[in-house]
């Protein structure tokens, strides 16, 4: 089995940072391979950079399809472009964000997401209302780390592991729900530390996506999601900044 995980944005070790994760769980008999686009945002911090995302990630589904991708992920916590990518490619694809919340959803009455920067909780709690979850969503709360900086930050994990504690109390949660492809390895850490489940949407996207391949099921090809009328054509390289 072949799982594809495009990492929207353009920052290469964070894209290394979320293969690893995902192949530490992706178990035998499936390769994951992780790619970002050639050009875009480093970072998805905005509804600007999410749509200046979305080209680049299609560009890489369409090749992962002519590749024999078995199914995909889309590696960051605003989906950006999980409808369009489910028209594009005939394997199943999961976004991180439905991913961890639909998973989290399992492990009690009610989730808390800890995030990055301020200005996307307003998308995630559009995310929640799509998936059906709003309300088992209780809070989203920014750390007020740029995503970038999760990677260089020396206190970052002191500032998600505080928010992730606060988040709790304040929600009156029992779950946390990592809002950000780029805490994926903190989160066994967190976890340890919370005395709580701490759900990464990496690790949850990738075995959903594994456990619909081995279930024999796909993207129905009937209705909203059915092929393309026209072949989508092949993107030139995504509009770069
Ligand atoms: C992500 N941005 O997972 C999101 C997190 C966020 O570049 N990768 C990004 O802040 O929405």
């Amino acid at each position: 089995m072949r799982i594809l995980v495009v990492n929207p944005n353009t920052t290469a070790s964070m894209t290394a940072t979320i293969g690893a994760c995902a192949r530490a769980v992706a178990g035998p008999g499936v390769t994951v391979e992780a790619v970002n686009p050639a050009t875009g945002p480093v970072s998805i911090e905005s509804h600007h950079d999410d749509a200046m995302s979305v080209p680049g990630v299609l560009v890489e589904l369409a090749a992962g399809e002519a590749a024999g991708a078995d199914a995909y992920v889309i590696a960051c916590f605003g989906d950006p472009g999980l409808l369009a990518a489910r028209e594009l490619v005939r394997g199943p694809v999961v976004g991180i964000a439905e991913a961890a919340m639909r998973t989290a959803a399992y492990l009690g009455r009610g989730f808390s997401v800890v995030t990055t920067m301020e200005r996307t909780v307003g998308h995630t709690w559009d995310l929640a209302r799509a998936y059906g979850l709003e309300r088992q969503c209780r809070g989203v709360h920014a750390t007020g780390i740029p995503v970038v900086e999760l990677e260089t930050d020396p206190e970052a994990y002191a500032t998600v592991l505080g928010a992730s504690r606060a988040a709790l109390d304040t929600d009156g949660s029992e779950v946390i729900v990592l809002g950000c492809a780029g805490m994926a390895d903190l989160c066994a850490r967190l976890q340890r530390d919370l005395g709580v489940p701490v759900v990464d949407g990496v690790a949850a996207a990738t075995l959903t996506a594994r456990s619909l391949v081995e279930l024999g099921l796909a993207t129905s090809p009937r209705g909203e999601f059915a092929p393309l009328p026209h072949q989508a054509p092949m993107m030139g390289p995504a509009v770069s900044h």
